[in-house]
């Protein structure tokens, strides 16, 4: 397994993380990361369901959406159902910090820190220890009466239907970020997912205008189709601060639809270039699944093929995107350049595919 995995590096990315491995062991720690991120802080029910399931609660069966616990939506009876099913696995989810542990995964610990907002309950223990093991300083708000978010990550193959229950983390407060701004004073660069658009814009902008400001990068996921599509204003709003937009496919042409353009919302060069706009510093970048991600900006576009992974090696994608971008996100910390981040974001991705959730191999570093 681990030699295969290796397989996937190519010399100079494998020279390229070791390097930056080395540089860790003899750099010295401080206590501000240098990469910080923002989002929604879960815990996956990951389990395999049939189609039926799926349909049942008119699932599609790839997508994100979701649940409201206060209007007695049905959906909420997944959580109970989930924990019949033979092969349920708990694991830490949440897309941003998702990307957070994969960007850790790479640059070593003390590099990176994640705000977002938890209940004071055992699924925010369990959050907390895979955070610190990854080597992330968790800045979380503790909500003390509203219990930690969770996400149902339902398998069909190869496809993830994710429905939410944010819980606590819909409670986070830009003020957070004030009681703790020596980290945001301190980072060199910000990551924010696009779902936290459906909790604090003003969170974001908050971020966005101090990374503004200060000339530093600031990267937003659109996460998934459904925040183009219901949340246009807020993103809206966000986008003028951001210096890199990452995004799959889907979410491209939720975008296209959202905001009205005259392209084919599979015209992903066009779709990103209306995200760049009159940008002179803004990069977008799109996933497209084993197609070539398409990276857009002022000065043109180009396309960056993906090395596929054999079916047989593909253990479940949920997570792929996130781990995607915390490659992309540990090269940008370590000042590479954007086809040194997207080769990063790529391979991180294909580890990330070999793993049960968004998870990274435990291992591929020793023998
Ligand atoms: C606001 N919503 C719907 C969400 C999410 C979410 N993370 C933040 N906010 N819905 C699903 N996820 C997370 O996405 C990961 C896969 O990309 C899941 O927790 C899962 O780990």
């Amino acid at each position: 397994g681990k030699l295969k995995l290796f397989k996937l590096i190519n010399n100079d990315l494998l020279a390229d993380i070791f390097g930056l491995r080395r540089s860790i062991r003899r750099g010295n720690m401080s206590q501000f990361a240098k990469l910080v991120c923002l989002g929604n802080p879960l815990l996956d029910y990951q389990a395999t369901v049939t189609l039926e399931y799926l349909e049942k609660y008119s699932l599609k069966s790839n997508d994100a959406i979701l649940v409201d616990a206060s209007s007695g939506d049905q959906k909420m009876k997944i959580f109970e159902e989930l924990l019949e099913y033979p092969d349920v696995k708990f694991v830490a989810g949440g897309a941003a910090q998702n990307t957070a542990r994969g960007a850790a995964y790479v640059l070593g610990p003390g590099k990176v820190s994640y705000f977002g907002s938890v209940g004071r309950d055992v699924y925010a223990d369990k959050l907390l220890e895979e955070n610190t093991k990854a080597g992330i300083l968790s800045l979380y708000q503790v909500q003390e009466d509203i219990a930690t978010g969770k996400c149902a990550a339902l398998i069909t193959g190869h496809d993830r239907s994710l429905v939410t229950d944010l819980g606590a983390a819909n409670h986070f407060k830009p003020e957070h970020l004030d009681a703790h701004w020596e980290h945001v004073e301190n980072a060199e660069l910000f990551y924010v997912g696009g779902f936290h658009l459906t909790v604090s814009p003003e969170a974001i902008i908050k971020l966005g205008k101090h990374a503004q400001e200060t000339g530093k990068p600031f990267v937003l996921n659109l996460s998934a189709p459904m925040i183009p599509q219901f949340f246009k204003d807020a993103l809206e709003r966000v986008l003028p601060y951001t210096t890199h937009v990452i995004s799959n496919e889907s979410e491209a042409a939720a975008y296209c639809e959202s905001f009205g353009l005259e392209c084919a919302n599979d015209d992903l060069v066009s779709i990103a270039n209306h995200i760049v706009g009159d940008s002179p510093r803004r990069t977008v970048i799109f996933t497209h699944g084993l197609e070539p991600t398409v990276c857009v900006s002022a000065s043109g576009h180009e396309f960056f093929p993906v090395q596929p992974l054999s079916s047989t090696n593909i253990v479940d994608t949920n997570g792929a995107g996130d781990a995607f971008a915390g490659g992309f996100m540990a090269a940008l910390t370590e000042g590479k350049d954007l086809k040194t981040a997207i080769a990063m974001g790529q391979w991180l991705a294909a580890l990330s595919i070999q793993e049960v959730g968004p998870s990274y191999p435990a291992t591929v570093f020793q023998f």
